[in-house]
């Protein structure tokens, strides 16, 4: 164990605590977002069962009647300028599923369920563990506390994979529709631009930008110009009152997001045995299964043989996206049956294998893509969070020893780049936000 990593994790996820709930990076993202708060939940469950459980609990206390966990929780207390888009800018007041406090009106990844399936293994391990020292204290009434924390969460996870699995998936086909590439949590790869390119930009209220001002050149953040879509989607979101069946007539990005979808599945996956672990009824059980079994089939069609990659699906075009990015590896995520060939594309040298990286760890997209730009966000960078959901797959998948070597590798980065949002494939160089709470999250994962 290198303690002194684990001890520097740590201080990242204290000096980010904002009480309940942990600001995603100390001053480029001062509120709570979705799927970080899960990571970050499965990292203070290393240091505190209780602190973990708190985590996603007032990420929960967001959640808007049907079902949706926005993707931003906003703390009242920050400035209005702290962040943009700002509360107000989503106006979420018109749509009637909305809770009262402020959040965005979009969502993200659904990687709760894995998150609290997670924490429920870590705190049944330390209540196992023969004598000696105890990080989280108390292990026994810990399992307890996550036993009480399962009862109070699984309705609340189960009805936000409903509304996944029906609004965002009317259709029943295994596939969450997403409106927004913030909604995939990969902004700005190049999964989007042929969608983006698109969107004509109509009467769009003027805004100012807050993001670039906290990293060492904006070039590593999106462009103007995407910045500009982004915000024109926010404003057709907001003018459909948020109501899916309007968003889905008339929206002009939609996509099927294959991660997303991947995600979804594992997800289900991990809400089944919460399910079976207390107690759930039958039912339920068998609708979990039922969408679990439905994606992972869906994932499985994505597949493309000559980028031997899972493809999102262009609704609007009907089209396949043709990118090589690390979203490809959903099948991995799903557990579906493509996993020899998805392996074999992740050890090639168009992923792992590509001699220039300085440690074999997913880059977000691989360099053989021509949208790839090593320094720019999503379109290149590693990110370690990414490496930590591929790498519980790959162990989830029996496949060992890759598991191994990317967690070896992750750790070799996170030990030299610090707990970076993004790095910098080829040089190691720490990119965006210093400080990421669920790069230290994760490390914490990867130590314990
Ligand atoms: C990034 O996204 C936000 C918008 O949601 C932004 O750029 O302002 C993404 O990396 C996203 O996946 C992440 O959840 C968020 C906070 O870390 O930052």
């Amino acid at each position: 164990m290198d303690e002194r990593l684990w001890s520097a994790a740590a201080a990242v996820l204290a000096g980010n605590d904002a009480g309940g709930w942990t600001r995603a990076a100390p001053h480029l993202y001062p509120h709570q977002w979705s799927w970080d708060s899960a990571f970050v939940a499965v990292g203070w469950a290393h240091l505190s069962v209780p602190r973990a459980l708190t985590e996603l609990r007032s990420l929960f206390a967001g959640q808007w009647a049907n079902g949706m966990v926005s993707h931003i929780v906003y703390d009242p207390a920050a400035a209005a300028e702290s962040y943009f888009p700002d509360p107000a800018r989503w106006g979420t007041g018109v749509a009637a599923a909305a809770p009262d406090r402020p959040t965005s009106g979009i969502c993200q990844p659904p990687v709760h369920a894995l998150a609290l399936a997670h924490l429920a293994e870590v705190a049944d391990r330390a209540a196992t563990r023969p004598a000696g020292p105890d990080r989280t204290g108390g292990a026994r009434d810990d399992v307890d506390r996550v036993d009480a924390a399962l009862v109070e969460l699984y309705p609340k996870v189960l009805a936000w994979h409903r509304y996944l699995a029906t609004e965002r998936d009317p259709q029943g086909s295994g596939l969450v529709s997403i409106y927004h590439p913030w909604e995939s949590g990969t902004d700005n790869s190049p999964r989007f631009d042929a969608a983006l390119a698109r969107v004509e930009v109509g009467d769009l209220p003027p805004y100012r930008r807050r993001d670039t001002g906290h990293v060492a050149d904006p070039a590593q953040r999106p462009s103007d110009a995407e910045y500009d879509r982004y915000l024109w989607l926010v404003e057709l979101l907001r003018r459909a009152g948020y109501a899916d069946d309007r968003i889905a007539a008339t929206h002009p990005l939609v996509l099927k997001d294959v991660l997303f979808s991947a995600i979804l599945v594992a997800a289900n996956d991990a809400l089944g045995r919460i399910a079976a672990r207390i107690g759930a009824p039958a039912a339920d059980r068998a609708v979990i299964a039922g969408w679990r079994d439905r994606g992972r089939a869906a994932v499985d069609a994505c597949y493309d043989p000559r980028l031997r990659l899972c493809l999102d699906r262009d609704v609007r075009a009907g089209t396949p996206v043709r990118c090589r990015t690390v979203a490809g590896f959903a099948g991995l995520v799903a557990g579906g049956e493509r996993r020899s060939e998805l392996l074999a594309e992740l050890a090639s040298a168009r992923f792992l294998g590509d001699a220039r990286l300085r440690w074999p760890v997913p880059p977000s997209t691989s360099p053989a893509d021509p949208a790839f730009r090593p320094r720019t966000y999503w379109r290149g960078p590693s990110w370690p969070v990414l490496g930590w959901l591929l790498w519980r797959s790959l162990g989830s998948l029996g496949e060992h020893t890759a598991a191994a070597a990317l967690r070896a590798a992750s750790l070799e980065q996170v030990s030299t780049a610090g707990f970076a949002e993004y790095v910098e494939p080829f040089t190691g160089e720490p990119l965006g936000s210093p400080d990421q709470s669920w790069t230290a999250a994760v490390t914490l994962d990867w130590l314990a």
